[in-house]
């Protein structure tokens, strides 16, 4: 089944509700950036969020080094952003 892309005013509505998140240049992601005390820390999290987006079939795209990791969340499906980018995003928020 196809998964809809937001619409603009979704979107914009969707961006002040996620204050972390900032939209990627070409407004088809969002992408946030995180620093923890270490790389277990780090890892620890990743490891929470991959569990989440196997359970939920939908999955970040990400990159790791030592204690960061920047994370952009976009629908593949829907080429550009849809409500399953913005639930994963609150997920993460909630797991930081
Ligand atoms: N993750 C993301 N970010 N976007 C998708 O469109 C997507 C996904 N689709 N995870 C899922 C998997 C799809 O490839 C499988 C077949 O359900």
């Amino acid at each position: 089944m196809p998964i809809a892309r937001l619409t603009d005013a979704e979107r914009g509505d969707a961006l002040k509700s996620l204050p972390g998140w900032s939209l990627r240049a070409d407004g088809l992601a969002i992408v946030r950036e995180l620093k923890f005390a270490d790389f277990g820390e780090a890892f620890g999290f990743m490891t929470r969020v991959a569990i989440q987006a196997e359970k939920v079939d939908h999955h970040p795209e990400w990159f790791n080094v030592y204690n960061k990791v920047r994370i952009t969340l976009t629908t593949h499906d829907a080429e550009g952003l849809s409500l399953r980018d913005v639930a994963l995003a609150k997920f993460i928020d909630g797991v930081v």
